[in-house]
């Protein structure tokens, strides 16, 4: 008898969980994405300096495009100018492997299955204007100490007086 309780009651319990599916998250853009660590890998400006080829600690847009487009020509084995879909799949494999939630994929803006010369360094250099904050065409290693967070080697607390910045908390 106790054992048909026990059954019994082990399928109450069963029935009651059935008839409550779990409830399914709602949709949410923004919920599936990890809060960017923006300091992975030495910050935002980091993936750029390696472009600074003559290691002088500031990258000039010459370099930034020479280095681009090194890289693009090495990818574009087929020196058709586009990288098809394949080969973006792979490069953006790659790029999450190597730089988690901060990894910028390479977008085919046009949607004509090649990705260009242009908009293989759309993100690149949309991050180079970001940095150089006083838009000389040049990033300094200052600039680049400041989107790293460090506000200038030497100098604490000189990045807190940049405009714009540091409205955390206010509504
Ligand atoms: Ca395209
Ligand atoms: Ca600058």
């Amino acid at each position: 008898m106790n054992k048909h309780l026990l059954a019994l009651g082990g399928l109450a319990l069963l029935a009651a969980c059935g008839a409550r599916p779990p409830s399914q998250p709602q949709w949410n853009p923004y919920s599936a994405l990890e809060p960017r660590d923006e300091n992975y890998h030495g910050g935002p400006g980091a993936a750029l300096q390696k472009y600074d080829a003559n290691k002088d600690g500031t990258l000039i847009l010459a370099e930034l495009t020479a280095g681009l487009r090194a890289e693009f020509d090495q990818y574009d084995t087929a020196k058709t100018g586009c990288l098809s879909p394949e080969q973006v799949a792979a490069i953006n494999q790659a790029r999450v492997q190597a730089d988690q939630s901060t990894a910028t994929p390479l977008q085919d803006w046009n949607q004509d299955g090649c990705v260009s010369f242009q908009e293989f360094a759309t993100a690149p250099a949309s991050l180079f204007d970001e940095l150089d904050v006083n838009h000389d065409g040049k990033v300094t290693a200052q600039e680049f100490d400041r989107a790293a967070g460090r506000g200038g080697r030497g100098e604490p607390g000189r990045g807190d007086n940049e405009p714009g910045r540091g409205g955390r908390g206010r509504p």
